[in-house]
């Protein structure tokens, strides 16, 4: 009897390990999550049932066992080596230089490339398969133990998989937070009125400074491999990316996007494409790693002090920096929102001088708890506008000042008025603040409205500005003699600009809605409006119940549209351009299901010639088609114009239906 239940648990256990391995490092899943749980809560029943069953590397002992009085010491058998860095391509090819200085050889180095994850980084020693410590880096001698923090992430296998890794196998990785668990983590510690952590790194290692592993257990982990440390018998292999395939043999995860190369040109070719893949991937790093690949090598270069001389981190530019806020100014919006705009000490972030960053709204200004003349922290992520994240208040000098809310537009003198449960504070001048009007051109104007080929927010603001045009209507008045004499106009561009005016006239519903620029109406919900009405009188006479029948028109959409429909200058905005010659096609909408191309989703990837991919979608999306930005096994077809990449890859291995440009538009014909 009890044989048998030992031979159970036994069972289940090992079923259990090797979903895991499954789902985290081959990345495929053989059943479904509902089946997974079922299986962990038959495990854990059982042993609930028979606790003198319970082993340490039970699957159900991740959730963390007793909390600690304090973290023991562990001496690392091998020091955890720390990274020299480059900040420049020039610091990189010295590097290089070195590198064949000290191997005495002129050909190509092999390298192998890796993501630098900005985590924690851990060594973890499994004996004989079975982990059984893990500690931190601590000063590369000397870490903390952490055993019982790290058993309780999922990607972290308690045994190892396989027959043949070594009885002693130290592995050491990055601890680190998704950005999504990261985001998510944070929202929750916010509805709870708890602390939020600055960033997922401050966030991942708070999480493995617990003493408390159920507090950990609730955290969303996980790991990378990138490298051993002690290691019993034979060596595992001779290169480093041979020694990482192997350590992924037995279920532990190393990053998919390293890479070995030959010289340190592809090298830099790496680090412009993992600069470029920064914002996709869903953790934060903050450069790459080039390790030199053959592990004879890597002994002849040895190490100054703990830095091998085998490797470098080549990091990015900071996304984060310190600087001054000198003071606050108020920008008006499209639809009159009041955006307070920290006018900065410049400082070199993210790659470029930033001297203007946004503090959202009055009640981030209050959560993030900054004041005029505060140093604050300013981040700059990718193409992101900069924002200010938060003040540091050992530096608060005395006569720092508190950020009001001007009780009157800067730009036009209306009210500002702040609608009740909204975050946003509004000018209520509409048409009227010459910024509303500004904005509400631009928004015209844009390339996913009207698509006025030349004509940029800077002209915009200077036809505004200098009295030439007060609404969108009157673009389309405009003489070739008034564009020539703006400041920096030639013939050319002026005749230009009109005849961009003149070929826009012919344009789509969807379009023109979408330009009117109404509040929370997008390209989406313009192409919702057209599709479901047809003609835009009838949009302009729906009910905002009759409004809501619109497929994601939602109460408070309904209610803008309604409203936007009912005020006198929009009326008369939409008859002026209706009298510039501004015309679409309108007609009585077809049932979305019989629509040629209903319930077929288009994937759109590289660069199309005989149109733009904005013109392929919203042709698509007319013959009831819906355009995804990325390829899955629900794709039907995926549209492959020149240079088309990583999508057609994907769409060729899901044995996708892969589309030419030519096909495409026999398609649409
Ligand atoms: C990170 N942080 O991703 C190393 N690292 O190698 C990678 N760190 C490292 N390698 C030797 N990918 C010391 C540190």
């Amino acid at each position: 009897m009890k044989d048998n239940l030992e031979k159970q648990v036994t069972i289940l256990r090992q079923q259990i390990h090797a979903h895991n391995h499954r789902y985290y490092v081959l990345d495929e899943p053989t059943i479904p999550d509902s089946e997974y749980d079922r299986l962990m809560r038959e495990l854990q029943s059982l042993e609930a049932a028979h606790p003198e069953l319970v082993t340490q590397d039970s699957p159900t002992q991740r959730v963390g066992a007793e909390p600690l009085k304090s973290f023991n010491q562990v001496q690392h058998s091998l020091p955890m080596l720390s990274l020299g860095n480059a900040f420049s391509s020039q610091e990189l090819h010295a590097f290089d230089k070195r590198v064949h200085d000290r191997l005495d050889t002129s050909l190509d180095i092999s390298y192998t490339c890796e993501p630098k994850l900005d985590g924690l980084a851990v060594s973890i020693r499994y004996e004989k398969g079975y982990l059984v410590q893990a500690a931190t880096r601590g000063d590369g001698q000397t870490g903390e133990d952490i055993t019982h923090n790290i058993r309780t992430i999922d990607m972290v296998p308690l045994q190892l998989i396989g027959r043949d890794f070594p009885d002693v196998l130290e592995v050491r990785g990055e601890v680190f937070m998704p950005k999504a668990g990261f985001t998510a983590l944070n929202k929750k510690a916010e509805q709870l009125g708890e602390k939020t952590f600055a960033n997922p790194r401050n966030a991942a290692a708070g999480s493995l400074r617990q003493l408390d592993p159920r507090v950990t257990a609730q955290r969303p982990l996980a790991i990378y491999f990138y490298g051993i440390g002690d290691v019993s018998g034979e060596p595992l292999a001779p290169s480093h990316h041979g020694v990482l395939q192997k350590i992924q043999t037995w279920g532990l995860r190393i990053n998919p996007e390293i890479k070995t190369v030959k010289g340190i040109k592809a090298c830099e070719a790496y680090y412009a494409d993992i600069l470029q893949a920064r914002e996709k991937l869903d953790y934060e790093i903050d450069g790459v790693v080039y390790k030199v690949d053959d592990l004879a090598s890597q002994e002849t270069l040895g190490f100054v002090s703990r830095a091998p001389r085998f490797a470098i981190a080549h990091k990015f530019p900071a996304q984060e920096e310190l600087t001054l806020l000198e003071s606050v100014d108020f920008q008006v919006g499209r639809t009159g929102t009041l955006t307070p705009v920290a006018r900065l000490q410049p400082v070199f972030v993210g790659g470029v001088t930033v001297s203007n960053a946004t503090l959202h709204n009055m009640d981030e200004i209050i959560r993030k708890d900054v004041l005029i003349g505060d140093t604050v922290i300013v981040r700059r992520a990718g193409d992101v506008i900069p924002e200010v994240v938060s003040s540091i208040l050992d530096k608060r000098p005395k006569d720092a000042k508190k950020i009001t809310l001007p009780k009157a537009c800067p730009v036009c003198g209306s009210d500002v008025l702040r609608a009740k449960g909204e975050a946003a504070a509004r000018c209520s001048g509409g048409l009227y603040c010459p910024a509303q009007r500004k904005e509400a051109i631009k928004h015209f104007a844009a390339r996913k409205a009207m698509d006025i080929d030349g004509l940029g927010d800077k002209l915009i603001e200077i036809l505004v500005d200098e009295n030439k045009i007060q609404s969108a209507a009157d673009l389309f008045s405009l003489t070739q003699e008034q564009l020539e004499n703006l400041e920096r106009m030639g013939e050319k561009s002026a005749k230009n600009i009109l005849a961009s005016l003149e070929k826009c006239k012919q344009t789509t519903l969807s379009r023109f809605i979408y330009a009117l620029g109404i509040r929370e109406v997008g390209e989406a919900t313009a192409l919702n409006l057209a599709q479901h009405y047809g003609f835009i009188k009838d949009i302009m006479a729906a009910s905002v119940d009759e409004l809501q029948q619109v497929s994601d028109v939602g109460p408070i959409v309904a209610q803008h549209i309604h409203s936007f429909f009912r005020q006198s200058h929009n009326l008369e905005i939409i008859e002026a351009l209706k009298k510039q010659g501004l015309t679409w096609h309108e007609a009585a909408p077809r049932a979305q299901g019989d629509l040629p191309l209903a319930g077929k989703t288009f994937v759109l990837t590289g660069t199309l010639q005989g149109l733009s991919r904005q013109e392929a979608k919203a042709q698509l999306q007319a013959l009831g088609a819906k355009v995804s930005g990325s390829v899955s096994k629900k794709t039907d077809y995926v549209v492959a114009g020149e240079a088309a990449g990583s999508k057609l890859e994907k769409a060729q291995e899901l044995g996708v239906e892969v589309l030419t440009e030519d096909g495409l538009q026999k398609l649409l014909s």
